[in-house]
This record gives C-alpha cells, structure tokens and sequence, in this order.
C-alpha cells in the first residue's frame, strides 16, 4: 500500500479542501520590529516596507516525486518564479513571506545566512513551528553566495522540505558565467521516524516522541490525519537524443557490497559511514536513471554551485574528464582549489569554476562515500550524444579534511586572540544510537554565554567512530586549526570533523540571539548531538 511509504505520513497531513491562499498574518516578528508597540505603527511601518519593494512570496507545500518508477509524496519549497527556493539579485534584501501549505506546522532555516536571531527558523520557545494556512515575514539583508533553506522542524528535511537559496552579487555578475545549481539529497520511501526508529531500536512512535522532545517549545502538530492517496504520475519526458527513457531497478541496490541490512553502517578502515541506507539518491531531484541535462556552451564558463542537502549522506564531486576550482565554500570566496575529485560533507557548498574545453557531454557525478553508488547530472553542447550514467565499480573512499587543509579564506577574521576558549567533545555510538555534545543530550544542555564583541575559539574533538559535520547558526567561523596543525582556513558555516580528529574554529560574536550549534547528520541531531550558544541579556 502507498500509504505505508509516504515520507509524510508522520507529519498529520490533513486533506485540505480546494488550495485558498493562505491568509497572511501580521507575524510576531512585525509587531517586534515595530517601531512602536501600537497596531497603527505596525500597519505605518508594514505600508512603508510595501512602498520600498514587494515580498517574495515562498511556498512550503508537499508534491509528487517519481523516484526509481514509483511516485512518493515530498515537500517542496516554491519560490515566486515556480522553481525550488530563491534567488536574490546583487543588493536585495531577503523580504520574503512564507506561506505554509504543507498540511502540518513548518518552520524553514536560511542555513549559512545571518539574520537577527528570531528569522533564524529554528524552534526556539519564542519562534515555535507556525501553523499550516499562516504565512511568517522575513525581512534582513542577506550575505551574497550559495545558500540552501531547509525545515528545522520534525524531520521533515529528510523528506525534502529544502531548496536552494542563491544570493548574487556584483562580482559575480561579471565574471559572466552559465550559473548551473546542483543540489544533492538521499531519498527513502520510508518515513523519517521509521528510518531513526530503526537506528535507535524503538518504535516509530517512540522515534516520533524523540523528534518532539527536540523542540522545547509549542505543541505537537495534532490529530494525525491520514495522508492523502498518491495517484500515480506519468514519467517525465526527457526528449534527449541518445537518452533510453527505460526505467531499470536500481543497480546500486544489488552492487552495495559493504552494507548489510538497511541499518549496518558501512565499515571503513575503523569508521562508520552511512547510517541509513536509502532508496535514491537525488540531484536536482533526479536520479541517475532519469538526470537532468543541462544545456551548456562549446568551450562555455561555468559556475557550479553544489549543495549538499542530504539529510545523512556525504559525497565527491566527481567532475570527470573536467578540471575545475574551487572559489567559495558554504557561500564564502577562498583562494581557487585545482582538482577533479572534492568531497562535500552534509550541509556544505561549493562554488566550482570550470572552463569546458569543447563541445561534448560532461557528466558531474556525486560519488556516495564508502559506496559504488553515485547520482548526477550532465553537462551537454547542442547535438552532444548523452550517454547513459550508472553506478561505479570501486567504492569511494570516506569524505575526509583533504581539501579543508588547502582552503584559505580570502577574506580571513581579522587576527585578535580569544576570549573564550571552548573545547566541545562529539560522542556517541551505533549501540545504543545517540549522540552527544560534551556528554550532554540535547535539549538537556548547558549553553555556552557569550558576550557581543568577544571572539570565540572552540576546539572541536570527536571522540567517536563517525565524522560529524557542524554547524553554527547566525554567524560564519573561519577554521584555523585540523588536528593541532594552524592555518587560515576557510570561512564558513559547517566544517566537517573526522572520526578521532579535531579542528579549531574561531568566529566574533556579533549577532546577539540564541544560536543552535550542532551536527547536521539529521539522526545525530534528533538523538542529541546539538547544544546552544547564548548571548548574555537574551531570556531562555
Ligand atoms: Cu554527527
């Protein structure tokens, strides 16, 4: 039955009838931002926002996904244009309403952006999920780069409640490059709470509890309604000369030589990798047996800007016969990187320049860590023969700090010593699965004060068998150490920490709030593995 592979069954999707446009509420976040605390200086000050340019109007809604033949139900996110997330031209502010359709309550992060803490999209008792048929604001100036949008809330990132968030600039604008987004996700017909009830043993209801208990604040979704059927979904045409349109079992099923069951990770060396063994993994929503074909120039400029948006899965670029460089990680310039093979952890970016040599079909592939199986999309010149693309033959090799340790900002922190020297220690296990922070479980920790102004130094030391990649929201830290080895690493929001090994990030605390630190491997967070950085003055 269908049903009992719908990704969102555990998230009390309600029929709806007919789609009304959800009403647009006056948000908590206006009558904040007020400038007095009467209803007529909110409506003065929303008219004179209206005036200066209208909001961008983004949707979080569920739609039919065909993967590996079969239709599965997902959420999406809609930008004003009808395509996945936003793009902000040079100079925009990020005013953006966003509506939720999905049937159940959201909430949507701007993952790498710096808005003032209360926009940030995380469940914080004061900013809880918003309730399906309300609209939130948004309003910041956004930092130009790429960026991805994803729900905080649940687990409903696993079931593609994300999308690009790309930022542009002056710079780049003239650089004059084909801009070509590639974002990477794994797909399960299982549910969320399925997937981590089978990591941790317990009962899907059990697991779903879990999920909850991670949110301090607001109430559960509700009644749990049934999900609505899934009707079937005729195959996408793809017109492409030399493309077969015949659909094939996924090879990867059967050529997965180092898993066993569906929850025995994959073991490497003395390390875990890939938790959960997924049905698909997805480029721009395709899989390797239906990819999207990018129409490019002969001899043409490119700019690829990777996302990795997979809730537990790691990946190398492979750009094949291409030679590129890397200019920017998590959004942020670095000195160019020259090379074939990149690794890109959970959560991270990279911006690739390639130059393509001439006419012909350049395949960019995401080779899955410790695995033959990789999806994809291809670059092609007008009349270009497009081969099909299947899994590989060898297994690829762990995402590491390889490249990391020759990133260097081009715009570095200023250099000042710390005031706050903080170690956290990453633990936990496969058995019994949870995940910890210094030995805490969220949301029983102890947050970290911090004072505005202070520069922050915090030394992170995986005591575990699993790479863990970090994230700290409402700020950027530039890495200055890997494994005791200084250097002037790369800006960004998410550094990868590998089994047994360290790394040092600095960053200024200069954007008061109450900010979430944590491993963005979605079932190490739901199990524990997230703490909080707090400002002095800002209430619990
Ligand atoms: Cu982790």
């Amino acid at each position: 039955m269908l049903l009992d592979h719908n990704p969102l069954h555990d998230y009390g999707i309600q029929t709806r009838n007919g789609r009304a446009i959800a009403p647009l509420v006056i948000s908590r976040r206006d009558l904040l931002g007020g400038l007095g605390g009467t209803l007529a200086t909110v409506m003065l000050s929303a008219k004179a926002r209206a005036a200066d340019s209208a909001a961008k109007r983004l949707i979080a809604e569920t739609r039919i996904l065909e993967v590996n033949g079969r239709p599965a139900r997902v959420f999406g996110l809609t930008g004003p244009d009808g395509r996945p997330g936003l793009r902000l031209a040079a100079g925009e502010r990020f005013r953006v309403d966003l509506a939720n359709e999905t049937g159940a309550r959201t909430l949507v992060h701007w993952h790498g952006q710096l808005p003032p803490w209360m926009q940030d999209g995380f469940p914080w008792p004061q900013t809880p999920p918003f309730a399906n048929g309300t609209a939130e604001s948004y309003d910041y100036a956004p930092i130009s780069g790429t960026y991805w949008m994803h729900s905080h809330h649940a687990m409903q990132e696993q079931s593609l409640l994300t999308a690009p968030l790309i930022v542009d600039d002056v710079a780049r604008l003239r650089e004059d490059r084909q801009d070509i987004v590639l974002m990477l996700h794994d797909f399960t017909f299982r549910t969320p709470d399925e997937v981590l009830a089978g990591l941790t043993g317990a009962s899907a209801a059990d697991a779903h509890a879990l999920a909850q208990r991670t949110e301090r604040a607001g109430s559960d979704d509700g009644g749990k309604a049934q999900s609505p059927a899934v009707p079937t979904m005729a195959t996408p045409g793809m017109a492409m000369q030399g493309m077969s349109m015949s659909k094939v079992p996924d090879p990867a099923m059967k050529a997965m030589d180092m898993t066993g069951t569906g929850m025995t990770p994959t073991g490497v060396a003395g390390m875990d990798l890939n938790d959960v063994q997924y049905d698909a993994f997805l480029a721009n929503d395709r899989t390797l047996a239906d990819p999207e074909i990018v129409r490019v120039d002969r001899g043409g400029r490119v700019r690829l800007r990777i996302i990795n948006g997979a809730a537990s899965s790691q990946f190398w670029i492979d750009l094949g016969e291409l030679t590129g460089r890397v200019v920017a990680t998590d959004g942020h310039a670095v000195q160019p990187v020259p090379g074939k093979l990149f690794p890109i952890a959970m959560a991270q970016r990279l911006d690739i320049l390639i130059d393509l040599p001439a006419a012909g079909t350049f395949p960019i592939v995401a080779r899955l860590e410790g695995s033959v199986r990789q999806t994809g999309i291809i670059l092609a010149t007008a009349g270009a023969r497009i081969s099909r693309m299947v899994d590989g033959t060898q297994a690829a090799p762990p995402v590491d700090n390889s490249l990391e340790a020759r990133l260097a900002a081009a715009e570095p922190l200023p250099a000042r010593p710390a005031d706050i020297v903080h170690t956290i220690a990453l633990g936990g296990g496969m058995k019994p699965y949870a995940w910890s922070m210094n030995g805490e479980y969220w949301p029983h920790i102890t947050p970290l004060m911090l004072n505005k102004g202070q520069r922050i130094e915090i030394e992170l030391v995986n005591r575990s068998m699993m790479a863990h990649p970090i994230h700290l929201h409402g700020h950027v830290f530039q890495v200055v150490a890997i494994n005791g080895r200084a250097l002037r690493g790369a800006v960004r929001d998410t550094v990868l920490v590998s089994p047994h090994g360290r790394v040092r990030i600095a960053f200024d605390a200069d954007n008061p709030g109450r900010w979430a630190f944590h491993c963005h491997n979605l079932y190490h967070m739901e199990t524990g593995m997230m703490t909080e950085f707090r400002y002095q003055g800002i209430a619990a």
